[in-house]
């Protein structure tokens, strides 16, 4: 039986940037398949006893429950002392990018990706703005990795998986990755990690797109 449940859905970056750190510390887990594209996530059910943000990834283990990527990551870093800091002024740079990744970065994208690929909503002043923001999100991630294989240095931590997972749905994005070197490099070196598979290939997809 697996240690780990991971509710999640296999379009879902957040859910993402959890099953692959998961996956990379050969962890033994459980992908239970939640419904978002029927409401699942906003039914009072999933928020009475799942997570009252209404938000997947939703992590149980030993007893807890946990919600948010960023902070599900930093438990797994804790546990497994995999990914983690190895002083205060790495904890705090890794939380600064986490945050910026939930803020600007993974915020941006995911949610132009939605309206564009999942609600078709087509091109909208929302999703140029929204393009926009992201296209500037990635200029700052870009030039930041311009000196440094990973965000806080020359190893992996939580911090990239978190700002990374999105990036791996590639052409659903409808950004333009090419320009960003620096970006096509890390995505390549976090690809290279032991453990490390496709988000489509490690949580389920709604019917009829299981994962392979
Ligand atoms: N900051 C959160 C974001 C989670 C999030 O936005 N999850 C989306 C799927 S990728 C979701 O479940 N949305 C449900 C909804 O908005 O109804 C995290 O990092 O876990």
């Amino acid at each position: 039986m697996a240690n780990y449940k991971l509710y999640c859905m296999g379009e879902s970056g957040n859910a993402y940037k959890v099953a692959l750190m998961l996956d990379l510390c050969r962890l033994s887990w459980e992908a239970v398949w939640v419904d978002f594209f029927h409401g699942e996530t906003r039914a009072p059910e999933f928020r009475s006893k799942l997570n009252e943000q209404g938000e997947v990834p939703v992590l149980e283990h030993g007893g807890k429950r946990l919600s948010q990527s960023g902070v599900i990551l930093d438990y797994l870093a804790e546990i497994t002392g995999k990914f983690g800091a190895k002083s205060e002024d790495e904890r705090r740079e890794i939380w600064r990018w986490i945050l910026f990744d939930n803020h600007k970065f993974t915020a941006n994208l995911a949610t132009l990706r939605y309206l564009v690929q999942f609600a078709k909503t087509g091109e909208t002043p929302v999703t140029e703005f929204l393009r926009a923001r992201a296209i500037n999100a990635m200029k700052i991630v870009d030039h930041h990795l311009g000196d440094k294989p990973f965000i806080i240095g020359e190893r992996a931590t939580i911090a990239d998986l978190s700002m990374v997972g999105y990036l791996y749905y590639g052409d659903e994005l409808t950004v333009p990755l090419g320009g960003f070197v620096n970006i096509e490099r890390w995505m390549d070196r976090v690809k290279a990690l032991p453990g490390w598979k496709h988000p489509y290939d490690v949580m389920p997809r709604k019917p009829g797109k299981a994962a392979s």
